[in-house]
């Protein structure tokens, strides 16, 4: 009995950017007595069925955005004998889907780490159960992912998570919801062995997987303070002091190592924070702007954030401390007006941020604002492909609408073209330029400009193009940069770097 675990994707590159993580904790979590799992990332190249046989696992894990993918590949295993079992976000939120379209056997539920032996033993005698509660594990029991099983030559970046779950509860995100708002953090040694173990391998730079890396904020502080709440107030202290461990670990660790996180602006309150943060050279953060209006972050639940000048500050702090910030802003909100698109590019600009990312606002299963919508939704007779639109994830990519809610003033088509040129913008060669001056040397600057249209070039056109010649282009260009541009991003290995103590 083989054990296979397959990361879908519709597109492979050959080569990838980031290692999808959960494949090596899974293949961590299958005991050594079933032998090594054949691990399988669509990102890099598509799967090889023949090499499934009657009676082998193939773990499919799936988020919305490639589910559909996922239940080709589960059809196609069920059909050759195999017992196929599904996890991840998707499947945790739609277990009956997986069944019905990915033939699955088995679903699991929530965090994968503690039961995934369970769902092997049970299929090795033949009688999977069809639904596993992986429920949420906590911080002291993450399994450590295998990266003794990573394919040479394929990955720019590594990563690791160092806690799960989220305080906050933003409209549009399923986080706070799936994996709870309590953090369950990983202990401080816990994440420095994994990371030591990836540049012994070659790698500089690791993405520390996180929704949120700030957990407890000042304000947490202040308010469980006020409340008299002492056993909260230590609580909080502790999960922040084993922050400062971790931050304070990573600064003894090799001087190329570069970390890069999910933040919230709240952070750039905190000085002390950004400093460690500084010391342990996590030298970016993915913050969630959304919107540069109050209206904006409060029809997202997102008023913790700051608008306007008060934004502009903030996130300037991050980069006085060099922490270099990628912007997500989300367009379509009910409270965008057709200005939105050029006064967040230009707020964007005038941010010192590094990176931008303007995505459009997009109901994902689980969030408040799938439940409102799909209410809203329940009469609406569109079908495409017989798919109704609350299930747009069953609809074929290229069919797919890229904007599902009703907007008061603007049209599908002003939302798409707004947010294409925003990106145009962010990304035309002299505000490239123009944000290149964060690096010294002019080969950092020309390495700057390089990054940025890679980045656009994966992640904007792919995602709002309607047109399938601009796509494809797109893919091909993103395919030809990507290999010489993970030689940018890994090192010579030090298979002697030892833990520090
Ligand atoms: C890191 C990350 C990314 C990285 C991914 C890098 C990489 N190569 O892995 C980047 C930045 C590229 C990214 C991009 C996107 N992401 Co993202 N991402 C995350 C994040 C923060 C952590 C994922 C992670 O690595 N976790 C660590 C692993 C170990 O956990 P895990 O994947 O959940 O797996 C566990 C279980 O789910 C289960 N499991 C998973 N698979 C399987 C399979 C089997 C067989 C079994 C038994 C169990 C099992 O066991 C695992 C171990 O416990 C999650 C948030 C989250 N909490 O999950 C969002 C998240 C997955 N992302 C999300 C989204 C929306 C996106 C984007 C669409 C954003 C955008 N607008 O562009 C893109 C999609 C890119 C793409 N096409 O795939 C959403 C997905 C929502 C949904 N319903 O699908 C999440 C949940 C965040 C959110 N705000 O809601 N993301
Ligand atoms: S968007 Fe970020 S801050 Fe908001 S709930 Fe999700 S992870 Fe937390």
């Amino acid at each position: 009995m083989r054990i296979h675990l397959v990361n879908p994707s519709d597109v492979s590159f050959g080569t990838a950017v980031i290692t999808p993580r959960w494949l090596y904790v899974l293949a961590a979590a299958t005991p050594r007595a079933y032998g090594d799992p054949v691990i399988i990332d669509e990102t890099l190249e598509p799967i090889d069925l023949d090499r499934v046989s009657a009676g082998d696992v193939v773990g499919i894990g799936i988020h919305t955005s490639n589910a559909l993918r996922g239940y080709e590949i589960g059809r196609e295993a069920r059909r050759r004998g195999a017992f196929v079992v599904f996890g991840g976000i998707h499947p945790t939120l739609y277990p009956e889907e997986s069944r019905e379209l990915g033939a699955a056997h088995a679903v699991v539920k929530g965090d994968g780490d503690l039961v995934w032996p369970a769902v092997l033993d049970d299929c090795r005698s033949g009688k999977p159960l069809a639904t596993y509660e992986g429920g949420r594990v906590s911080g002291d029991r993450f399994t450590p992912a295998r990266w003794d099983l990573l394919p040479a030559d394929r990955y720019m970046w590594g990563s690791v998570q160092t806690l799960r779950g989220c305080p906050k509860h933003c409209s549009f995100c399923s986080v706070w919801r799936t994996d709870g708002q309590q953090p369950r953090q990983r202990a401080a040694d816990a994440v420095i062995h994994e990371v030591v173990e990836l540049r012994r391998l070659g790698f500089r730079f690791i993405l520390l997987s996180d929704d949120n890396f700030y957990p407890v904020t000042l304000g947490d502080l202040r308010l469980a303070e006020r409340q008299g709440n002492s056993a909260r107030l230590a609580e909080l202290k502790a999960i922040r002091a084993e922050r400062f461990e971790l931050m304070r670990m990573l600064a003894k660790l090799p001087a190329d190592l570069v970390f890069y996180t999910q933040i919230t602006m709240e952070a750039a309150e905190d000085p002390e924070f950004l400093k460690a943060m500084n010391q342990a050279r996590i030298r970016g953060a993915l913050v969630g702007v959304e919107s540069v209006t109050p209206e904006g972050l409060k029809a997202v639940f997102k008023d913790f954030n700051c608008a306007g000048e008060n934004l502009v500050t903030r996130l300037k702090e991050f980069r006085k401390h060099g922490v270099h910030i990628l912007g997500s802003f989300i367009f379509g909100l009910p409270t965008d007006k057709p200005e939105t698109f050029r006064a967040t590019a230009e707020l964007a600009q005038k941010s010192d941020i590094a990176f931008a990312q303007f995505v459009m606002l997009t109901p994902f299963p689980g969030t408040v604002d799938f439940a409102k919508w799909e209410e809203k939704m329940a009469d609406d007779p569109t079908r495409i492909g017989g798919v109704p639109l609350t299930r747009y994830w069953l609809i074929p990519s290229h069919q797919r609408p890229r904007v599902y809610s009703p907007h008061p003033l603007l049209s599908a088509d002003d939302i798409r073209a707004g947010t294409q040129s925003t990106w145009d913008r962010f990304y035309s060669v002299p505000a490239i330029w123009e944000r290149a001056r964060i690096v010294k040397s002019l080969k950092g600057r020309l390495l700057f400009l390089l990054i940025s249209k890679l980045y656009r070039q994966m992640y904007a056109n792919t995602g709002i193009a309607t047109d399938s010649a601009r796509v494809t282009r797109s893919r091909n260009w993103a395919r030809l940069l990507l290999r010489p541009c993970r030689k940018l991003f890994v090192t010579t290995p030090m298979p002697e770097l030892e833990i520090p103590v």
